[in-house]
Order: structure tokens, then sequence, then C-alpha cells
């Protein structure tokens, strides 16, 4: 189908077109002629990153939050990001499986991404697939990501609310918490609390948060302004104060609590400038990424495989170095 015909449908939300649409992105170099097709059209849509621990309960939250926001009449997208899977299949099959009592509601669409061995690669194409949802009108777009490293984090924090998951155990040693992952949470949540050991980890994520807020140094500069309290003592309007929830995914207890203060995180950044700050950190994300796509692509034209590797040997060998090296890659670039 032309790609014309495919956008068109797309943005009138049909399933089949909005699929088929993310499978041309997932394929390739689509996005490039997609994106500036749609890109008038998104910005509306409130992107919900779900990140946290392997086996913490991210899918079955996220399956819970989509019903939970269909209920009150929300559109729902929802990705499943597997960096550690080079197929789209495999451990998200389980997602699919437990995702299925969504299936056939024409006010959720789910897909998911796997990385192909190239985790850059994966970062655009969840941006892209949130994007082609935001323009079918998927008010409410949930990613999922298992938070393991820099470009799961990246992915998640392209959100403009993020969830961190923790299960009972894993959050009561400090060690235990990935550095990075408290900063990017909007919202801490306790999965499993039917599970022994749920108080304690509450009490010691609400420490670490703490001691953290000690130091006035915050996530990518969302929402936190200055300091938690203002000098007469009452709160910064502008200050989110990180809650820490319980749930148990497996009978909804917790989800409309949490689903609440979601919503509240939501509104939150609409009526600050948190919203429009968000916006333009993953925007210069975007452009930085692109760019360095790009100069990586005219590079390896201009350059020869065999040139370039001769180039590193080089360099290592102290026969030139990387500042000579790039000037030299620039000029012959610009020729
Ligand atoms: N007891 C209990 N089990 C849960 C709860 N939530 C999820 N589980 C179970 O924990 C297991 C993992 O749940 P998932 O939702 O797949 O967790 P995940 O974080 O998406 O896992 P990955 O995507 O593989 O990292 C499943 O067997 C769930 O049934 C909960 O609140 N309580
Ligand atoms: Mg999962």
């Amino acid at each position: 189908m032309p790609l014309n015909d495919l956008i068109r449908r797309t943005r009138q939300g049909q399933p089949r077109a909005i699929a088929r649409l993310i499978t041309r992105i997932e394929n390739g170099a689509a996005a490039a002629e997609i994106i500036p097709r749609i890109y008038a059209a998104t910005g509306r849509a409130h992107v919900i990153g779900v990140t946290g621990a392997p086996g913490s309960g991210k899918s079955s939250l996220v399956n819970e939050l989509a019903k939970a926001l269909r209920r009150r009449d929300y559109k729902v997208g929802i990705v499943a990001v597997d960096p550690s899977s080079p197929f789209t299949g495999g451990a998200l099959l389980g997602d699919r499986v437990r995702m299925q009592d969504l299936s056939g509601d024409k006010g959720i669409f789910i897909r998911s991404l796997a990385s192909r061995g190239n985790l850059g690669g994966l970062s655009e194409a969840t941006a892209a697939v949130v994007k082609v949802l935001d323009a079918a009108g998927f008010d409410t777009i949930l990613v999922e990501t298992v938070g393991a490293g820099q470009a799961e984090v990246s992915i998640a924090s392209a959100a403009h609310t993020t969830l961190v998951i923790e299960a009972p155990g894993m959050g009561d040693d400090v060690q235990s918490i990935k550095a990075g992952i408290l900063e990017i949470a909007d919202v801490l949540v306790v999965n499993k609390a039917d599970r022994p050991g749920a108080a304690r980890t509450v009490r010691s994520l609400k420490m670490m948060l703490q001691l953290g807020q000690a130091m006035p140094v915050n996530h990518h500069g969302r929402s936190l302004q200055t300091t938690a309290v203002s000098p007469n003592g009452m709160e910064n309007d502008n200050f989110w104060q990180t809650p820490v929830l319980e749930t148990v995914a497996i009978d909804g207890t917790g989800i409309e609590a949490l689903l609440d203060v979601v919503l509240a995180h939501k509104a939150h950044l609409q009526a600050t400038d948190g919203w429009l700050k968000q916006e333009k950190i993953r925007s210069r994300r975007e452009v930085e990424q692109l760019l360095h796509a790009r100069f990586m692509e005219q590079f390896q034209t201009a350059v020869s495989q065999n040139d370039r590797e001769q180039l590193i040997t080089a360099i290592a060998n102290r026969e030139t170095d990387p500042y000579t090296a790039v000037a030299a890659i620039f000029a012959q670039i610009n020729e």
C-alpha cells in the first residue's frame, strides 16, 4: 500500500494500517519518510515509561493500568521494548498472552519491539512508534522496558511520566538499586505487595529518595526546580514529590490509586512548565541522535572501512592522535 494511504488510515486509527506502518519503521530507515508527515499531528499523547528490574511485574502492571485507563475512556497504546531479545517474540510472547484480555478492543493497541542487536536503533524505533500511536489518536501511551542499562533508561526517560517498578526484596539494599534509576522516577511502585517485605522496601525507597533530595540535582531538570521546600517552609509549587506506592498487579490492588497519581503527575506537568520542558529535552535528544547518525553515515561513506581501521590503529600506536585524526576526517568530508 502506498505510504500516503497507510498514513491516512493510521490517522483514522485503523489497527491494520498502524501495524503495517510500524513494521515499516522496524524494518529500517522508513522513519525519515514517515515522521515528517505525521509530526504535526503528534504531541497530544501522555507518554508513560514503565521500567524496573526483570520480573518485577512491569507487564502485569501495564496490563492493569491499561484496563483502568480504558474504564476511564482513555485510548491506550502499549509499546513493550525488549533490548535483550534479538527477536520479536521469545520473552515477549508471554506478555502477549498476558495482554490477551485487552485484545479485540479498538481503544487499545499493543506492539512489541526487540533490539536486533542495535540499542541506538531501538530507542530511535521506539520514539518513532510512540509518534505513530500518538498520531493515530492514542492519548495515553505506555512504554515498558527492562531497566538494566543506560539505553533502557534513556528510552524510559523520553516519557513524560516515568514509573520505576520494584519488588519486595529488590529494593532493600542500597547497592541493588541501579544508579540513575531513582533519579528518573516520577513515581516509584513496589509491586508484589502481597509478598513479605513490601513495607520494608517502601521504607528503604523513601529513605533513599530523602537522601537524594538533600542534593539540589534532579532528574533531567524536569520537575524539581531548586529545593523541595522553599525558605518559608512552604512546599514549592513546581516541586513534584516522588511518591512510593504499593500494588499487587495480579489482583489489581492499588491500581486505581496508582493511576490517580500518574494522572496527577500529568496535570502537574501541564500546570507547570514541566510538559514543555520534557518535550524540549526529548526534541534536543532526537536532534542530537539524528545528527550523530547522519554524521557517522557520512564518515563511513567518505572514509573506507580499511582507512578507518588504519586510522584507529595509528591512533592506538601513537603515530597520530584523535584530534589530528578528526580534523583530517572533517577536512576530507568537507572537500
Ligand atoms: N505475587 C505476585 N506476583 C506477581 C505480581 N505481579 C506480577 N507477578 C508475577 O510475576 C511474574 C513476572 O511478571 P511480569 O509482569 O512478567 O514481570 P515483568 O517485569 O514484565 O518481567 P520482564 O518483562 O520479563 O522483565 C509473573 O509470573 C507474574 O504473574 C504481584 O503483584 N504479586
Ligand atoms: Mg515484561
